[in-house]
């Protein structure tokens, strides 16, 4: 008769035959690969903007945004150290340019965001199309454009990136240039593509050159202004507020094709109900204060402060004064799979 002991070995004697040869058995890794729910890496954590922000003009006093070519200070979720990102999907970092200085115009494949945190008056150009930003500012760079960035203000500016890189390393679709020269020379300012794009109209004749929207510019004023007719008029929901999508405004569609951003007011008392879904989430604090209750943690928030809530974990959601909050992740992703879920309550 058998005993489990000489199966076991049998077993072991199969699978070291037929390692060499690159071979594993599925059974014994089945339910680590394919688990009956979300089983991620990413731990909710918040990172203080006091704090980064002394660190980032500490990096200012030691390297020139052309020397890094980007300088910036990656928000490293604790749950995946050394891999570059924030969510297992989505990088994040704190990016500082200093009165005059220039970041290099390059591209990549990568699609970025850019939110404003402070400063106003530096410039981001996309294809050529210059962007002057200011605080709340939503401004996008499209995979494989051009851009550079610079700052002819008299203060440091700084803004959060956000990047679709562990997606586009995850498909080994990584492709990157310099540009020829350092600056881009601009031939149209974003308040022509605004404009053009901006009034929920567009060009007679406009043909669709990629799936990101082809308004790159989300000024911050016009959001809030939305957001506060909302909070006057229109019924509040019971996880998370006032809350609008930005869109492609050719299509209804995203405004990137793998980044979902998100802009939401949660008025002073809120007190919403638990919610999640399998997009983990950036958030970055506009305006007010309050805190976040996901998992066993809680984060308490203020301006600028920036949090991450990982895939399928439920959290909620408290505001002490009226508080606006800027939000992206894969949802994109996910919906182009057929993978989205949501669950309230
Ligand atoms: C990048 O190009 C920028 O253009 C910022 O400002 C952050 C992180 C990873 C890869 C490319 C920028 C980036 C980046």
């Amino acid at each position: 008769m058998e005993t489990i002991d000489s199966i076991q070995e049998q077993r072991q004697h199969f699978y070291d035959k037929i390692n060499p040869a690159n071979l594993t058995p599925l059974w014994e890794v089945l339910h680590d690969v394919i688990t009956k729910e979300p089983k991620t890496p990413c731990l909710p954590y918040l990172w203080k903007w006091s704090q980064v922000r002394q660190w980032l003009l500490e990096a200012g006093g030691i390297i020139s945004a052309q020397e890094a070519e980007r300088r910036v200070l990656v928000l490293e979720n604790p749950g995946l150290r050394g891999q570059t990102r924030i969510t297992h999907s989505l990088y994040a970092g704190m990016q500082l340019i200093l009165p005059g200085e220039v970041a290099p115009a390059h591209r990549h494949t990568q699609s970025a965001l850019r939110f404003i945190m402070q400063g106003q008056g530096a410039y981001t150009a996309v294809d050529g199309e210059k962007v002057t930003m200011g605080v709340g500012d939503f401004v996008i760079t499209p995979s494989w454009t051009f851009h550079d960035h610079g700052n002819t203000s008299s203060e440091p500016m700084i803004w959060l990136d956000g990047l679709d890189v562990p997606i586009v390393e995850l498909l080994d679709a990584q492709f990157m240039e310099g540009a020829q020269e350092l600056s881009q020379q601009t031939h149209t300012s974003a308040a022509v593509n605004f404009a053009k794009f901006g009034n929920t109209m567009k060009p007679v004749n406009y043909q669709p050159k990629s799936k990101t929207s082809p308004m790159f510019w989300y000024p911050y004023e016009r959001t809030r202004q939305a957001l506060e007719e909302l909070k006057q008029h229109s019924e509040l929901h019971p996880c998370w507020g006032h809350k609008l999508q930005y869109t492609n405004p050719a299509t209804g569609g995203w405004a990137m094709p793998s980044i979902a951003t998100f802009m939401q007011l949660l008025p002073a008392g809120f007190n919403g109900q638990s919610y999640r879904s399998t997009d983990s989430t950036v958030y970055a604090i506009v305006e007010g204060a309050g805190r976040c209750c996901v998992g066993d943690m809680v984060l308490e928030f203020g301006p600028k402060d920036v949090f991450v809530c990982p895939s399928w974990m439920p959290y909620r959601l408290e505001a002490d004064s009226d508080t606006v909050l800027f939000s992206y992740s894969d949802r994109p992703v996910q919906q182009a799979l057929d993978l989205w879920r949501e669950h309230m309550g």
